[in-house]
């Protein structure tokens, strides 16, 4: 199983996964501690240039995993569900080059988080949808040419106000119905938002992309009150034996969470 650290780009205003290292620094450190990949929240399409992201990485023997779209929203304040048509128009636009972006950089994967947007206070909840799906469609038809997957993660109710479920989420991806759209899921959002953990990771079962790991507080996982061994559980029955993500708040530094992190994910799957 490969274990991927999120690192936000610097200068980005994402909360989590930030360092004061730069970006190239922070990979080579991922690397001697003994992760597998990286994954990056941008600040934006090329910022990190994807080559260089790419070579770095590559240079100490680690894949890029994935791009998380967030920055298109949080940076730009584009978002799939805006009540203006154009607004909406420049969110494609930017996805669609987010995902250039992850294949230049050889990322497999693009998730789709707060660039969904939030229903505005009197907008339809209908008509969200209706244009959520509308451009998530469009951007998973160019992820496919691409050979890409976007994975739509729920995200908790402080930080988005619908698609908060496994449930609900998997509704919406059977309305896209695209190959190329998958599920993605994050125990710190599941942690807030389902009845079970466990049985929501069951549900999921095959449309399941990628994982994030944090533990209830965000922290590394084994530092908060997250049962991780019910989690881990859950995977191994629905087969899932791709990477595991730990996108978790880089205290108290770096070095100390990063290792703490990936000591606790190793210990969960030991070595068959
Ligand atoms: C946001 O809380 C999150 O979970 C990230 O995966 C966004 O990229
Ligand atoms: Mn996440």
């Amino acid at each position: 199983l490969n274990v991927s650290l999120y690192l936000s780009a610097a200068g980005s205003r994402f909360w989590a996964a930030s360092t004061p290292l730069s970006l190239t620094d922070a990979i080579a450190r991922a690397a001697g501690l003994g992760y597998d990949a990286v994954e990056i929240m941008p600040r934006d399409v090329d910022d990190p240039d994807p080559e260089t992201l790419r070579q770095t990485a590559g240079r100490y023997g680690l894949r890029v995993m994935a791009l998380a779209s967030g920055f298109i929203a949080i940076e730009r304040g584009l978002t799939f569900t805006h009540p203006e048509a154009e607004i909406r128009h420049q969110a494609v636009a930017a996805m669609r080059r987010c995902l250039e972006a992850a294949r230049r950089a050889r990322a497999p994967l693009v998730s789709i988080g707060v660039i969904r947007g939030k229903l505005q206070a009197g907008a339809v909840r209908a008509d969200a949808l209706t244009h959520l799906t509308e451009c998530v469609r469009e951007c998973g038809v160019y992820a496919e040419e691409l050979g890409l997957t976007l994975a739509v993660e729920p995200g908790n109710r402080y930080e988005t106000d619908f698609l908060h479920t496994v449930a609900e989420t998997l509704d919406f991806l059977a309305d896209v119905n695209l190959p190329s759209v998958r599920l993605m899921l994050d125990t710190f959002h599941m942690n807030i938002e389902e009845v079970s953990i466990a049985d929501a990771i069951r549900r999921a079962g095959p449309h399941l992309a990628h994982v994030h790991f944090a533990d209830s507080n965000r922290r590394a996982p084994g530092w908060g009150h997250l049962d991780f061994y019910a989690v881990v559980e859950a995977l191994r029955e629905v087969g899932y034996s791709r990477a595991v993500g730990l996108e978790m708040i880089l205290a108290p530094d770096f070095e100390v969470a990063a290792r703490q992190g990936l000591q606790f994910v190793r210990g969960l799957f030991p070595p068959a």
